[in-house]
């Protein structure tokens, strides 16, 4: 009772009784930033943000940790330094440490997925949370990162007409002056319909030395890209003062993107199924993951884990250019 009970005080206090101002605030004081990355924000360095609904939802154990690990390892590096984002035990922690790493990938997906709006429950609850695109977009503003890596961000679902199913990582962008590096949007999303969201938005898309927008899995998807830029240093520059966010889609690297086909075909077969399980809202980006990845054999999965390597190269040196603007 005394829990639930102060869990609910938590909760009003973030949410109710209080400005939104005042709101924020009492979130920033909760949230726990690491030594190394506090170090590097004051002082102007290099920083990447992570998100961690890729470790716990997005990939399998022990791949996710180890994909966690190299990935920021990739980070430092080329020069930033990286700042994995998730909330354990209620606290919103920005820069995780090698044991709390290994806690949220094994944790899995019994780890609550939270996108922006989840984020008071999770904090007000005391409980775990592997933040999304959107979520992860808040902290990394509230400290002001300004760089975000990840594999693929969420967009406008197929069958959005009846669904309504959008993700909040779109309009999230929409109000964060942050690069996000992704590698496009997956096919199982709907691409095109995602592309006018994003421009609905303000956000400014650009792909990198392609003039096609990318699909994730493969170098194409059909959808020219409403910019290019070729190369980090130009990226950099495109980070005027502006009040949305950047989406910069690196292409998968070629040497990956031969299994696109395969690993399409699976994805219509799990789009499928997801339809005939009824599987929706939030657990449908996981699911499709898990399934195509099955369905390919780890085919799939192995080309995920080089997709976000690559990202997080691209990001860094996006990143380091960036510090050496000013
Ligand atoms: N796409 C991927 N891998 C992922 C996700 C999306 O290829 O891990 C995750 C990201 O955390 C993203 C979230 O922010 O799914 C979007 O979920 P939803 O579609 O429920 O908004
Ligand atoms: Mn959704």
């Amino acid at each position: 009772m005394a829990s639930s009970s102060s869990s609910l005080s938590r909760i009003s206090t973030l949410q109710n009784h209080i400005s939104p101002l005042e709101a924020n605030n009492k979130l920033r004081s909760l949230v726990k930033i690491s030594p190394q990355v506090s170090e590097a924000i004051s002082s102007g360095r290099a920083v990447v943000a992570l998100e961690s609904t890729i470790i716990s939802h997005g990939m399998p154990y022990p791949q996710n940790l180890q994909t966690a690990k190299e990935v920021e390892s990739i980070v430092r590096e080329n020069g930033a330094v990286p700042a994995t984002i998730a909330i354990l035990n209620g606290v919103p922690c920005i820069g995780l440490n090698e044991e709390e790493l290994e806690r949220l990938a094994s944790l899995g997906k019994s780890i609550q997925k939270t996108a922006g709006r989840d984020i008071p429950h999770v904090v007000a609850t005391r409980a775990n949370g592997a933040t999304t695109v959107s979520a992860t977009l808040f902290f990394a503003s509230m400290v002001g990162i300004q760089v975000f890596v990840t594999g693929g961000i969420g967009g406008v679902h197929r069958h959005a007409n009846h669904t309504m199913d959008i993700s909040s990582d779109l309009t999230a962008l929409g109000r964060t002056p942050i690069a996000v590096i992704s590698a496009g949007v997956k096919s199982i999303l709907d691409i095109p319909k995602t592309l006018e969201y994003l421009e609905t938005q303000e956000v400014y898309v650009a792909a990198y030395k392609s003039d096609e927008f990318p699909a994730f899995f493969t170098e194409k998807s059909g959808c020219k890209a409403p910019s290019r830029v070729d190369s980090p240093e130009d990226y950099a520059n495109m980070k005027l003062n502006r009040k949305a966010g950047i989406l910069f889609a690196v292409p998968i690297p070629k040497q990956h993107s031969a299994a696109g086909n395969l690993i399409e075909s699976a994805t219509q077969r799990a789009l499928t199924e997801a339809r005939e399980q009824n599987v929706t809202g939030n657990a449908e980006t996981p699911f499709l993951l898990a399934r195509v990845n099955e369905l390919t054999g780890g085919t799939s999965l192995a080309a995920n884990i080089a997709l976000v390597k690559n990202n997080a190269l691209i990001g860094s040196q996006i990143a380091v250019a960036l510090s050496q603007l000013v």
